[in-house]
């Protein structure tokens, strides 16, 4: 057996240089670059082998030097998110603290269903100097580091402790950043001293690898019970997540939507997935939806969940689904969403589900009169969010403002990203997505600072996009650094600063539970009051964006943000448009509600107001747990003919 003579990071590099993905007869590089920050965990380790690839070509892995080890794992992120999963970026950190910044991108990744490879560098695997500067160094166990701290938020988790175990842990790697269904952060840690260690490796580990991307097919008889169950509803709703994007199913469900007439409400993760001015598109649905699409979910008999993990936001906190007898039928990936609500379960790739349900359902078609009733709906709602839109609100314009000026300039080839704060809720409700990979809000682990960084990620894999980082105050202080990384890879974002001295989300949730907007706001301390209360911080954030390396321009009001728009969009670098908004300005009403408990005793009247609101909205939730069992109806005819073999067996 032929072998090489190679470091383990330098076999790790060779290696992933060589993985391919695959879906459709497409093939694409599947690990196209790493970020990292060195330290002395991984500067000669890694470090080095990035170094050697680099000038000798010998293997191909281009490498971006990040600021923040969060924020490049939230870059891979964005840009695994933006590529359909088909894609996946590595991150290597040093031990220790650089190793524990990649955590919160860690959750981000798996909670989203996000593939992204960590590299954290671990302790010494021979313990020759331990403890080693940074190490945990538990008295309970010396094989503990901080990178245990990884498993419970990675689908996939092995420590190289020995160079013999590089391969199976890069080949397990490899197969769940590839399987569809597993999608989240893989995590190899790999200890300093077995970095640089020396091992004879068999040729074929670098042979070149093409990892298929699945598109499972439903079960036969799941998807007999699933058109059964639709072939029965009377008030139909789909709700599209992002399973129906990441398979690419759009065209699919654009044409299941309009042989069967169902309406499609979608969610932050599936916004784009039918374009909003399709007439059949009845928008978010949920805590922070559209009033239309929250009238249909309420009075829905039957909930078609494609590609979506039902989060407390879609269901209202599970009082979306108002009819008595509402049951769902959920097309997933995943068994562990398809099985949520007690739903059908059709365990299958979007767009093969799609196909299926279409064909067998010919003939479907729900009630004109049904169709009718939304549809003047919708149009009153569209006329509510130009006014959103064009509301003159004064002094400081309104939020909705700002999005709906950058909305109707920005095209179908533009992304725009968000994760928290005030803005999701505005965007999921306003937002009119005209492509599918248009709207990118991250807002499964809903996280400040993964905007701009997110952003660069997103930039990577779409590079013939404009993409659009709309940040907070608070969100931008949290997480600025990664201009500074966009500045040096000169990778052009424009960066929309929204300032409104604190948290306009919380500030408002806080005053909704009777909390009073308490410590939301970034304010002095005020000496009478003692609190947060007084005047407002000589903080410049625009001044910060420039000292950053960004162009920054100022403006103060609509008009000034649009004619900064066209200068951004000009530009070859990268931008900051900074604009004050009014963080109480009125925003239309979604008609839903999000279970954030109250105290249940307290001195304060607020309070004890809101708990009363509280338990008046928390007696329309329901448990959604009722078993969906449907039998053919007779009078449409089974959709199948069971073949001899199976009626022997
Ligand atoms: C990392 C992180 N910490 C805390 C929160 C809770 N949180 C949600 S929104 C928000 C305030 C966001 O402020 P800003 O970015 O200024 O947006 P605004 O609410 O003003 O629109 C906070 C603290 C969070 N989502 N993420
Ligand atoms: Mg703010």
């Amino acid at each position: 057996m032929a072998t090489i003579r190679l470091t383990v990071a330098q076999a790790l590099v060779r290696f992933l240089s060589q993985q391919y993905s695959e879906r459709d007869g497409a093939q694409q590089r599947l690990i196209p670059g790493c970020f990292g920050i060195f330290g002395h965990g991984n500067v000669a380790g890694v470090g080095q082998a990035l170094l050697q690839a680099a000038r000798t070509g010998e293997a191909d892995l281009p490498y971006y030097l990040a600021r923040n080890e969060q924020g490049m794992v939230h870059a891979a992120a964005g840009f695994a998110k933006a590529s359909n999963r088909l894609q996946v970026l590595a991150c290597t950190a040093s031990i220790g603290p650089g190793s524990a910044n990649m955590l919160t991108g860690a959750a981000l990744a798996t909670t989203n269903r996000l593939p992204v490879l960590l590299l954290p560098s671990d302790i010494f695997a021979t313990r020759a100097a331990s403890p080693v500067l940074q190490e945990l160094e538990l008295p309970s166990g010396y094989d503990i580091s901080v990178n245990d701290a990884f498993r419970p938020l990675s689908r996939f988790f092995d420590r190289v402790w020995r160079p013999e175990q590089l391969p199976a842990a890069l080949l397990g790697a490899m197969r769940v950043l590839t399987d569809p269904t597993e999608a989240g952060a893989v995590t190899i840690a790999l200890p300093q001293d077995v970095q640089a260690e020396a091992h004879d490796w068999p040729e074929e580990l670098f042979a070149e690898r093409v990892w298929h991307i699945a598109r499972p097919v439903p079960e036969r008889a799941a998807l007999t019970r699933a058109v059964a169950a639709i072939r029965s509803a009377k008030r139909p709703l789909i709700v599209a997540g992002g399973g129906v994007i990441y398979s690419e199913a759009t065209e699919q469900l654009r044409r299941f939507a309009a042989a069967t007439g169902i309406p499609v409400a979608d969610t932050q993760a599936g916004k784009g997935a039918l374009s909003w001015d399709h007439p059949q598109a009845v928008g978010g649905v949920g805590s922070t939806g559209s009033p239309v699409a929250n009238a249909l979910a309420a009075e829905a008999d039957v909930v078609i969940g494609i590609g979506t993990r039902y989060s407390d936001f879609t269901t209202a906190s599970r009082t979306a689904f108002q009819h008595p007898d509402v049951r769902f039928v959920n097309l997933n990936i995943t068994a562990l969403d398809a099985a949520k609500h007690s739903g059908v379960m059709l365990v299958a790739d979007a767009r093969e589900g799609l196909s299926a349900l279409a064909a067998e359902l010919a003939g479907y078609r729900v009630d004109a009169g049904y169709t009718a009733g939304y549809t003047e709906h919708l149009t009153r709602w569209n006329a509510m969010v130009d006014n959103a839109f064009h509301l003159g609100h004064g002094p400081l314009p309104a939020q909705t403002e700002v999005l709906g000026a950058l909305n109707e300039t920005v095209g179908p080839n533009a992304t725009i990203v968000q994760a928290a704060g005030s803005m999701p809720g505005d965007l999921q409700m306003l937002w009119r997505a005209e492509d599918p990979k248009q709207y990118h809000v991250e807002y499964a682990f809903s996280c400040m600072g993964y905007e701009i960084a997110g952003a660069l990620g997103i930039k990577l894999a779409a590079p013939e996009r404009e993409v659009y980082s709309l940040v907070g105050d608070g969100s931008y202080l949290m997480m600025a650094q990664e201009i500074v990384t966009a500045v040096s890879e000169k990778i052009k974002l424009i960066v929309i600063l929204v300032q409104n001295h604190g948290f306009a989300s919380i500030g408002a949730l806080s005053e909704a539970l009777g909390s009073q907007r308490f410590g939301t706001n970034y304010r002095f301390r005020d000496d009478e009051t003692g609190q947060l209360d007084g005047d407002i911080l000589p903080v410049d954030l625009a001044m910060n964006a420039q000292s950053l390396g960004a162009d920054v321009i100022r403006v103060t009001g609509i008009s000034e943000f649009r004619k900064a728009l066209d200068v951004a969009r000009a530009a070859t670098g990268t931008t900051v448009i900074h604009i004050d908004t009014d963080p109480v300005a009125p925003v239309p009403s979604s008609e839903s509600w999000w279970d954030v408990p109250v105290s249940q005793v307290s001195d304060l009247d607020s309070t004890q107001q809101a708990f009363k609101t509280y338990q008046q909205h928390k007696a329309t939730q329901r448990p959604l747990i009722t078993p969906s069992t449907f039998s053919p109806s007779p009078f449409s005819p089974s959709p199948f003919s069971p073949s001899t073999e199976e009626n022997q067996s």
